[in-house]
């Protein structure tokens, strides 16, 4: 008998400071995908629907207070708790479109500067985890993204933060990520971010296997 075996889908991560245009573009690409008839879902990290998610919720509406490293492993947690799907949903060939993942939980935390907790510390507890094939990574000045309308009012939505967190961004750059101009026009971006996800999918159509952080 002849068995043929479904092409994998392509994980796909946008990452970048707050206001930078995520959500604006991780949508219109999934429209985009869907345009095309390919079979993309777009999912969003912290995941604030499991119950690990509402205390990360509660964390950053200011309303609990946890010990830093105890938030970063619950980030973490978060992801892990979300491996298996990701996994199954991939190996049926379907595209998945995230918003933030491991490289914000790592240069978050390492941000804060607390001491012990840098970024070695924070990237290990999601080794292991599906890596992205491509990270899209919208990159806007932290007084740029300030400009656009400001911050909104949760834990990290300060602009001293921000700068800390671009710095750690900058550190985390590995053989997935592309780069974007995100000043540019949601058209101009929306271009370079179709062109980075075409040649994802064709990489997983060329067979590439679902890789692992952080190697
Ligand atoms: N964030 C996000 C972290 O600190 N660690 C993580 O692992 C992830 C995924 O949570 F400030 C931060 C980034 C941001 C906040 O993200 C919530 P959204 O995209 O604004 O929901």
């Amino acid at each position: 008998s002849t068995s043929t075996k479904p092409l994998r889908g392509a994980f796909i991560l946008f990452e970048g400071g707050d206001r930078c245009g995520k959500t604006t573009q991780s949508e219109s690409l999934v429209k985009h995908l869907h345009s095309k008839g390919v079979d993309a879902e777009l999912w969003k990290f912290p995941d604030r629907q499991t119950a690990i998610g509402q205390m990360i919720n509660a964390y950053l509406q200011g309303k609990t207070e946890t010990d830093d490293a105890a938030v970063h492993l619950l980030f973490s947690a978060n992801r892990w708790e979300k491996r298996d799907a990701m996994l199954a949903a991939l190996s049926a060939g379907r595209t998945l479109v995230v918003d933030r993942y491991a490289y914000s939980g790592a240069a978050f935390t390492a941000a804060k500067g607390v001491p012990g907790l840098d970024l070695a510390w924070c990237k290990a507890p999601d080794s292991n985890l599906p890596a992205p094939d491509a990270t899209i990574f919208l990159s806007i000045t932290p007084e740029a993204a300030a400009k656009r309308g400001g911050y909104g009012s949760e834990r990290y939505e300060k602009e001293e933060m921000q700068k800390g967190v671009a710095r750690k961004f900058e550190q985390l750059k590995d053989a997935t990520w592309h780069s974007v101009d995100a000043s540019m026009s949601v058209e101009a971006v929306e271009a370079e971010v179709r062109r980075i996800a075409d040649a994802a999918l064709r990489s997983c159509e060329d067979g590439r296997p679902v890789q692992y952080l952080w190697l």
